[in-house]
């Protein structure tokens, strides 16, 4: 594999990394107001998947999607200030953390309403499927969502269509409080690409090679003509459902296990240099370029004038 390639994927997972932390450090401080659900942890399924796919295609999104966005390429200044609530954030201060989009990089929306995302992707997908641009759609959602009637109305539609939708189930083992065994009887939520007669994959979603080779699949079978694919990721969140969660329901051990061995970043960052003979020198250079970025982030979010309440109203439905 070409290591400009392997280096970008890993700037992406450690830029995700990188501001979530931030963002906790910021909210923590009370710089920022509302709910914030993190994705440290998560980065290699946002940033192998995205890797996948073209400038111009598109995504969709959750309420914990600050990676799948970065990792399509928003802009981490813009980003944060709209954390901040700040004028110059990308919904000018009135989406935060649930609703933060960047229309001009292909994100069509995050979502508050769980697995609501993804029946809105599905119209993404029919219009590409309409335009024959042969775009596509990565729709991401969780473990819980796969139990909606949205999930299962979603992928018997797009199958039926053969609509361009690659459904990707960030299976971090929790539904907010609830274990998956306690929210599903089955193991693997990529079996339930069988009802609607589709591929569906399981992978290991700390390993970002892994990810972007499932979804490079399913990319080609959906330009192809040939619809939709299942792929569910299995990771963890290192953090809470959202920052300040007790986390009464799994212990400090098991967390402290997957963040000691199971951590994506730290796995590839080892991978980069021993199997694919990167030089230090080029990992630290990504490191400060983007602990710079992240840091000039919060400049410019905390610089940033708050909207001004006379057009608190504007630029939202109600
Ligand atoms: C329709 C709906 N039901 C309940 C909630 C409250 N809620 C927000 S996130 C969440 C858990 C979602 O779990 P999962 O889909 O696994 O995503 P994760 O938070 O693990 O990333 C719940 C129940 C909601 N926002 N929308
Ligand atoms: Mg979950």
């Amino acid at each position: 594999m070409d290591k400009g390639f392997l280096l970008n994927l890993y700037e992406t997972m450690f830029r995700i990394r990188t501001f979530e932390e931030e963002v906790k450090k910021q909210f923590e401080d009370g710089n920022i107001p509302g709910f914030i659900h993190l994705g440290s942890g998560q980065e290699a399924v946002s940033a192998g998947a995205c890797a996948a796919i073209k400038k111009d295609d598109y995504i969709g999104s959750t309420h914990r999607g600050h990676a799948n966005l970065m990792a399509k390429g928003a802009r981490t200044d813009r980003m944060m200030a709209e954390l901040f609530a700040r004028e110059t954030g990308y919904c000018k201060g009135r989406g935060g953390c649930l609703h933060i989009t960047d229309m001009s990089v292909g994100s069509i929306g995050a979502n508050g309403i769980v697995a609501a995302g993804i029946i809105v992707a599905n119209g993404a997908a029919l219009s590409a499927k309409l335009k024959n641009n042969k775009k596509v759609i990565l729709t991401f959602f969780g473990d819980g969502a796969a139990n909606q009637g949205k999930f299962h109305e979603a992928l018997n539609l797009a199958s039926v269509w053969a609509l361009p939708n690659i459904f990707i189930c960030e299976n971090n083992l929790y539904g907010e409080a609830t274990p998956q065994s306690k929210h599903m009887r089955i193991k693997d939520i990529s079996t339930r690409a069988q009802a609607y007669d589709m591929p569906g994959v399981s992978v290991d979603g700390q390993d970002v090679l892994k990810v972007y080779d499932a979804v490079s699949e399913a990319v080609k079978r959906a330009r192809d003509g040939k619809g939709p694919s299942l792929i569910e990721a299995k990771t963890y969140r290192f953090h809470g459902h959202h920052i300040g969660d007790p986390e009464t329901y799994r212990t400090r051990e098991e967390v402290e296990e997957w963040m000691e061995k199971r951590d994506p970043v730290k796995l590839f960052k080892s991978r980069l240099l021993k199997e694919f003979k990167a030089d230090n020198k080029e990992i630290d250079a990504i490191e400060k370029k983007i602990l710079k970025e992240i840091e000039d982030a919060v400049q410019f979010a905390a610089e940033s004038p708050m909207p001004d309440p006379a057009v608190l109203t504007q630029n939202v439905y109600v």
